[in-house]
C-alpha cells in the first residue's frame, strides 16, 4: 500500500486497522524514522488493538508451551509463537473477561504423537477438552486432569488410547459431556461414573471394554445418552434400568445376554434403541411400546415370539429385528410394510408382506 509520509492522519487509520502485532511493527519502524511526536500519538491510538492479539495469562502460555513441546510433531503448532497471544493459538480459546484458557481442541491428526501430557491438568479453567483424530496418540488418561475442576466436556475420540475408563472422571463434578468412542480403551466401566451429577451423555463405543454394564449406570442423575457398542461387554442389562428413562441407548455389538424388556414400556421416553448384534433372548410378543420410539434395531439375537400388534401404532423410521428367532405373520395395518424385507429375514417362520405370505 502506498503511503503518504507526510499525513500522520493516514498512519493513525492504517495503524487502527493493523490486527497483528507483525504488521504493526512494519508500520512502526516506518514512522519511527519520520518524527518522534508522530509516533507517541500512533502509539496511543494502537494500544487497544495490540493488546487484544497478543493477550494470554502468562501461566497459561507456559502450560500450553509445555504441552506443544511434550506431543507436537514439527513444524506443527505454527500459530503457537512466543510473540503472539495464546488465546490466538490454534486450537486454544479463552473466556473473554479474564483471557484464561477455557478450551483446548486439537484436532488434526498427524500433528501430535505420545501420551496426553500431565501439563493438561495445569489450565485451571478449562471448560472443554478435546483430543480428536490423533492416530499416534497413545497410552492412558493421565490422573492430573482430575485437577480440571471446571472440566464440562471431555472429548477424546478417535485416537489410539489404551488402559482404563479411569475410576478418577468421577471426581469432575461438572462433566456433562464424555465422548471416547474409537480408541482402544479396556477393562470394565467404572460404577464410580454414576457419581457425575450432571452427566447426560457417556459414549464409550468402539473400544475394547469388557466386563458388565455396572447397576450403578441405569442411576445417573441425567438420563439421556448412553452409548457403549462395540466393545465386548458381557452379562445381563442391571434391572436398575427398568426405571431409568433414556432417550437414547446403544447396546449394539457386545455379548450381552438376557431379557431386555424392560428397556421397553409404554411409559418409556426412550427415541434410539440399538441392541443390534448380542446375546439377547426373550419373548417379544407381550412387549408394549412407547410412541416415541424412532429406532429400533434387534437384528442378531436370540429374540422369540411372535412380533406384538403394537407394532403398527409406531412411526420407526429404522426398524430391524432380522437374524432373530421369531415367528408368525408380519401384523398389517401400520408401517410395517414399508420396510425391506431385509429387515425381517433370516427368523424361524415369519411370514406376510414384506415378506412372503404365510401358508
Ligand atoms: C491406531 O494405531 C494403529 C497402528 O498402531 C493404526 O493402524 C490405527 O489406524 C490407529 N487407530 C486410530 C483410531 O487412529
Ligand atoms: C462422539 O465421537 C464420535 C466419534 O468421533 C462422533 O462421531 C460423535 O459425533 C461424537 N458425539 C458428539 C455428540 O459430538
Ligand atoms: C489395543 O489394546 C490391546 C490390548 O488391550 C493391544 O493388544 C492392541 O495391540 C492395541 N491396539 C492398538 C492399535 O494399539
Ligand atoms: C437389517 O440388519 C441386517 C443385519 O445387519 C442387514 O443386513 C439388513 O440390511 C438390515 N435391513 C434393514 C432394512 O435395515
Ligand atoms: C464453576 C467452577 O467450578 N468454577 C471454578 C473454575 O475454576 C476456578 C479456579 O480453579 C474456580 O475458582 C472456580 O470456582
Amino acid at each position: 500500500m502506498p503511503h503518504d509520509f507526510m499525513n500522520p492522519t493516514l498512519y493513525i487509520i492504517t495503524c487502527i486497522h493493523c490486527n497483528s502485532f507483525k504488521q504493526l511493527n512494519q508500520e512502526m519502524s516506518i514512522i519511527y524514522r519520520l518524527s518522534g511526536s508522530v509516533f507517541v500519538s500512533i502509539l496511543l491510538f494502537c494500544y487497544p488493538t495490540w493488546t487484544q492479539s497478543a493477550k494470554c495469562n502468562s501461566q497459561d502460555k507456559k502450560v500450553l508451551k509445555e504441552i506443544e513441546k511434550a506431543i507436537a510433531i514439527p513444524p506443527y503448532f505454527q500459530s503457537w509463537t512466543t510473540d503472539s497471544g495464546c488465546c490466538e493459538w490454534y486450537g486454544v480459546r479463552c473466556d473473554e473477561i479474564t483471557n484464561r484458557v477455557i478450551s483446548l481442541n486439537i484436532d488434526d491428526g498427524t500433528v501430535v504423537a505420545g501420551k496426553i501430557p500431565d501439563a493438561v491438568g495445569d489450565l485451571p479453567y478449562l471448560k472443554t477438552l478435546i483430543f480428536h483424530k490423533c492416530p499416534n496418540l497413545k497410552g492412558p488418561i493421565p490422573e492430573s486432569i482430575t485437577k480440571l475442576k471446571n472440566l464440562t466436556t471431555l472429548w477424546f475420540t478417535n485416537n489410539n488410547l489404551s488402559g482404563p475408563i479411569p475410576s478418577f472422571l468421577s471426581k469432575l463434578k461438572n462433566l456433562d459431556y464424555i465422548n471416547l468412542s474409537f480408541n482402544n480403551f479396556s477393562g470394565p466401566i467404572p460404577a464410580s461414573l454414576s457419581e457425575l451429577p450432571k452427566l447426560g451423555y457417556l459414549r464409550l463405543d468402539r473400544n475394547q471394554l469388557t466386563g458388565s454394564i455396572p447397576e450403578s449406570l441405569g442411576n445417573l442423575a441425567l438420563q439421556s445418552y448412553i452409548i457403549i457398542g462395540h466393545n465386548q461387554l458381557s452379562g445381563k442389562v442391571p434391572q436398575s434400568f427398568a426405571n431409568a428413562d433414556f432417550t437414547t441407548l446403544d447396546f449394539s455389538k457386545n455379548k450381552l445376554e438376557g431379557d431386555i424388556s424392560f428397556l421397553f414400556g409404554k411409559k418409556k421416553t426412550l427415541q434410539t434403541a440399538d441392541f443390534s448384534r448380542n446375546l439377547f433372548q426373550f419373548d417379544l410378543s407381550k412387549v408394549e411400546f412407547s410412541n416415541n420410539l424412532i429406532f429400533m434395531d434387534l437384528n442378531h439375537n436370540k429374540i422369540f415370539g411372535s412380533l406384538p400388534e403394537g407394532l403398527t401404532k409406531l412411526e420407526l423410521q429404522t426398524f430391524n429385528v432380522s437374524y432373530n428367532r421369531l415367528c408368525g405373520k408380519i401384523p398389517t395395518g401400520g408401517r410395517l410394510q414399508i420396510y425391506e424385507q431385509s429387515a425381517y429375514l433370516h427368523n424361524r417362520c415369519l411370514c406376510g408382506a414384506p415378506l412372503p405370505a404365510c401358508k
